[in-house]
Formats: structure tokens, C-alpha cells, sequence
């Protein structure tokens, strides 16, 4: 049997995996896609491979590289409309909003509840594959050309790199354990190759106030991060759209007409945006009606070490779930306005 066939069978045999993979890849469209090969040299056993061997994956699909989003469209698509809840894989351009009045700023004024705020994106470049298609030397020479980018920043965004290869193990326990730094220990980004080479080629770029971040090399080539803590989402969302504006002039990045801005991952098309609060809501998430008021207003909510981690103490991390087929300030927008509902809801509970 072939790779791609032990993976699709293995699949099929998870009867009790509810992935978007598993509801899309019909025997049809396997049988279609399973001997093509993308622009990259990627295969259809690369994107599926994670979704296949981890079976409680929700998405369990990545691309191998940005034209797997062309040559394997007819099971992406499907998964990209289902994820991002559209009905045509549609994206329009970029928009951020007036940044000088955009109509938010601290969303829990009081301080009670939210403990910090995070907005971040992932941008690709735009002659590189994905993890499953790069190589060593893609890494360390993707590496080098986003460092020359990253030390180019000005101002409150200017800062230094920091190269996990050589960095002390307690350094980068502590830099995790502050929610600034990533790791490897995500077994569905495993499974698709995100940590092959592992430390070569990744590392974290932090302005003084580690208020603004990059992860290199991570699951996209880039993650460009504002965080800070409290709730003041406008300072947060504001700090970030002025690092895009300056990293789009240094550097070329992935995109497709239809879906936005490529990333590894189909659940971060298009504005690739994610907006999240660190919150206290001990008696919201406790309710039996939190995951319905989470889907109604779009919003994902994960543990406070980052997606498929736990909650502590009540403290949930609640983002916006979409991120294709809406603007930037749309996102955000989506995300605030579902935020100032579980407040009201904490607060009158
Ligand atoms: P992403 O897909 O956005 O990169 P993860 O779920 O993997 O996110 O989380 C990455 C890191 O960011 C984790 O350490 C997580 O705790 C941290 N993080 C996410 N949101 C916030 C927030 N609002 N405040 C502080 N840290 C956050
Ligand atoms: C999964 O399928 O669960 C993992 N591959 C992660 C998918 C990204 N998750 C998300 O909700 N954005």
C-alpha cells in the first residue's frame, strides 16, 4: 500500500474522528488528488498526514506548500469554507480600519477580568514551501532574510533576535511559560513536519517591552505578535498593523487572489488574524451553554498555554475563529464584540 493509502485507510477507520479531513476527503476526491504532486514537489500524504495519524485533530488538514491551496483545492475548499464559515472561497483585500479612530480601546477598563491581550498574524514567504517541503538550508536561509527584515524596524517595534539554537533551556522556559515564546510540543504540527531540523532556523525577535514579538520559523515562516497586558485591544491592534505596514516593505510575501495572505495551515488564510484576550471566567466557561455562545459569536476559546492546552484558575484564552472571507478590522471587530458578551455574561452571573 502507499503511503498516501495506509494514511487514508487509517482514516476511514477512525470512526470516531469528527476533523474537517475526515468529513471532506471523500473516496472520490482521494482517488483524484492522491498522485499529484504540488509546485514544490508536496504530495496529498503530506497535507494529511498529521489529520490522519492524530484523529482528534479539528482541522487535520495543512497545505505542503502555498500552490497546494491550487492543486489540492477540491478537498481545501471545501475544509476553508466549512473552518472559516463561508459558502465561496472568498477574500477581499486588506483593510485595517482608521487605526486613529477605530472605535475600541480597553475592553475591561475595571481590570477585573482580562489578564492580557494578543493580536497576531502569519505571513509566508513567498518563494519558500511549507514544513513538509523545506529543507535545512530553506531554513537557515529563510531565517537570514527575516532577521535582515525584523532589524530594520523602527521605533517601539526595534529590537533583537533571539535564535533558539544556543539559547539555554531555562531561557526558553521561562520566555514559554510568559506566553511570549514557542516550543515543541505540539504533536499535530509534529506529525506534519513543523519541527524537522528542530532548533536550525527558528528563533524570537522582541522589541524592549516584549510588546511586540516574531516567531521565525515556527508553523508559519512568520508570526508577527503585540501583546501587552490588560485589555486595551486598540493600543494592541494599532501596534501590530504599523509592524505589517513595515515588514510588507521589506519583504514578499504568499498570497492568492481568492483566499488572502498563504500559511500552513487553512485555518489561518486570508487575513491570518487572531485576536485574543487571556480572561477570568470562572462562571461563564461553567455554564452549559458556553460553547453555544462561544460558536454564536465566532469565537474560540483555548487553555491559557496556547491551542490544545488547558484552562488554570478559570482563565481561558478567547479568540476570534474566523479569519478568511472578512478585513482585518472586521476580525478583530468580530472577536471584541464577542468578548464584551462574555463579560456582560461573567458579570451578571
Ligand atoms: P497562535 O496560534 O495564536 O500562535 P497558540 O494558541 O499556539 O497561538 O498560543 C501561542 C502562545 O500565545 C501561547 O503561549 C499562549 O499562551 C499565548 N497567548 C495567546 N493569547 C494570549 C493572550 N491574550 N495573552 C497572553 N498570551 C497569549
Ligand atoms: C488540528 O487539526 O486540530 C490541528 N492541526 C490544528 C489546527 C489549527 N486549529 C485551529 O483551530 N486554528
Amino acid at each position: 500500500m502507499s503511503d498516501a493509502d495506509e494514511l487514508f485507510k487509517a482514516l476511514q477507520d477512525a470512526k470516531d474522528c469528527k476533523s474537517l479531513l475526515k468529513k471532506h476527503l471523500t473516496q472520490d476526491r482521494f482517488d483524484k488528488l492522491k498522485g499529484l504532486k504540488s509546485k514544490f514537489g508536496g504530495t496529498l500524504a503530506d497535507c494529511i498526514r498529521s489529520g490522519c495519524k492524530n484523529p482528534d485533530s479539528g482541522v487535520g488538514i495543512y497545505a505542503c506548500d502555498p500552490d497546494a491551496y491550487t492543486t489540492f483545492a477540491e478537498v481545501l475548499d471545501a475544509v476553508i469554507m466549512d473552518y472559516h464559515k463561508i459558502d465561496k472561497v472568498a477574500h477581499p483585500q486588506p483593510s485595517f480600519g482608521d487605526v486613529n479612530n477605530l472605535g475600541f480601546g480597553d475592553l475591561d477598563p475595571s481590570g477585573d477580568l482580562i489578564v492580557s491581550t494578543r493580536v497576531r498574524v502569519g505571513r509566508s514567504h513567498a518563494s519558500y514551501g511549507f514544513p513538509p517541503v523545506l529543507t535545512k538550508e530553506d531554513r537557515i536561509n529563510m531565517e537570514k532574510v527575516s532577521v535582515e527584515a525584523l532589524q530594520s524596524l523602527e521605533g517601539e517595534l526595534s529590537g533583537q533576535y533571539f535564535p533558539l539554537e544556543g539559547m539555554t533551556p531555562e531561557t526558553q522556559q521561562k520566555l514559554t511559560a510568559d506566553h511570549f515564546l514557542f516550543n515543541d510540543s505540539d504533536r499535530f504540527l509534529k506529525a506534519a513536519s513543523g519541527y524537522d531540523d528542530w532548533p536550525t532556523g527558528r528563533g524570537i525577535y522582541f522589541n524592549q517591552d516584549k510588546t511586540f514579538l516574531c516567531w521565525v520559523n515556527e508553523e508559519d515562516h512568520l508570526r508577527l505578535i503585540s501583546m501587552q497586558k490588560g485589555g486595551n485591544l486598540g493600543e494592541v491592534y494599532k501596534r501590530l498593523v504599523k509592524a505589517i505596514e513595515q515588514m510588507e516593505k521589506k519583504l514578499t510575501f504568499a498570497k492568492k487572489d481568492n483566499m488572502g495572505y498563504l500559511t500552513f495551515c487553512p485555518s489561518n488564510l486570508g487575513t491570518t488574524m487572531r485576536a485574543s484576550v487571556h480572561i477570568k471566567i470562572p462562571k461563564v466557561s461553567q455554564m452549559p451553554d458556553f460553547k453555544e455562545v462561544c460558536d454564536k459569536y465566532n469565537l474560540q476559546a483555548r487553555g491559557i498555554h496556547g491551542e490544545h492546552t488547558e484552562s488554570v484558575g478559570g482563565v481561558y484564552d478567547i479568540s476570534n475563529k474566523r479569519r478568511m472571507g472578512l478585513t482585518e478590522f472586521e476580525a478583530v471587530t468580530e472577536m471584541m464584540r464577542g468578548v464584551n458578551e462574555i463579560i456582560r455574561l461573567e458579570k451578571s452571573a
